[in-house]
């Protein structure tokens, strides 16, 4: 007999499962290859978060499976709001312009700053694996709960993505996985900078844009210039800075555009 694995959901607390048969001998066979895994926060292919569970242990708790977890590749945006030391009752409230009834589905988590999966103060989304994707809000142009949607980031944004630096990590490279869109109109209501092409610094981002490496970055390309001057091509972006990894996006009170999906690949020192 040979051995087979079992299919595995991989979302959190730590599992162990292992199953044997016995042969006519009296000696067991492993059947199924024991399997221990971390029940972490996950995303389903639709981008609804969950929690990693064996599949067992998800229909016996009432949970629908959702797919296979995502092998800590996934685009979790868990967002973080700190409440100090506050007493309840914690108020979540959703404001809303439209008449259109809206659904909702979300899921809290309480921690504390000894949590392993708490954030480092100021980090509003927080990463803790060595690569992954770091995806500005309303990115996605679909979702399980809703139709088809215009994907914009919001006005006055400024917040900080903050990841995890990995063991013998020395820098951040960045790339561009989606379509890129941070803009940026000057007083007459113009672009500032043309359509598909990066832009550089305050004079192309003076309002919305992507903090990397104390780089500002906008415009549908991700290019800092430093290793690809022509700036209709996106271009990777490294930041080698020592010290917490902190990505910062900010937008003004007017004009939005699709926002960004970049990958981050952390690099180890020896490179
Ligand atoms: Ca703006």
């Amino acid at each position: 007999m040979t051995r087979s694995r079992r299919k595995i959901r991989r979302c959190l607390p730590r599992s162990r499962y292992s199953y044997r048969e016995y042969s006519p001998q009296g000696r067991f066979l492993e059947v199924f290859e024991v399997v221990q895994f971390e029940h972490l926060p996950c995303t389903s292919d639709t981008g609804l978060e969950g929690t990693c569970l064996h599949e067992i242990d998800c229909t016996n708790q009432g949970g629908t499976g959702m797919g296979s977890c995502a092998d800590g590749f996934g685009t979790c945006c868990i967002v973080y709001v700190e409440v100090s030391n506050v007493e309840g009752p914690l108020i979540f409230s959703m404001q809303t312009i439209t008449e259109e009834a809206r659904l909702y589905s979300i899921k809290i988590t309480q921690l504390t700053a000894w949590d392993q999966l708490a954030a480092p103060t100021g980090c509003l989304q927080y990463f803790k694996e060595d690569q992954g994707h770091l995806e500005s809000f309303n990115y996605r142009d679909r979702s399980e709960i809703g139709i088809l949607r215009s994907s914009s980031y919001m006005n006055n944004f400024n917040y900080a993505m903050c990841i995890e630096r990995a063991p013998n990590s020395c820098s951040v490279t960045y790339t561009n996985v989606g379509e890129m869109q941070i803009v940026n109109y000057d007083t007459d209501g113009l672009p500032v900078i043309p359509p598909q092409q990066a832009g550089v610094e305050i004079f192309n981002c003076p309002t919305d844009y992507l903090l990397i490496a104390a780089v500002r970055l906008c415009g549908e390309r991700l290019n800092d210039g430093s290793v690809l001057q022509d700036f209709s091509l996106d271009a990777p972006v490294t930041d080698d800075s020592a010290g917490p990894i902190v990505i910062r996006f900010r937008s003004d009170g007017i004009y939005t555009g699709r926002g960004f999906k970049l990958h981050y690949q952390q690099n180890s020192c020896a490179k």
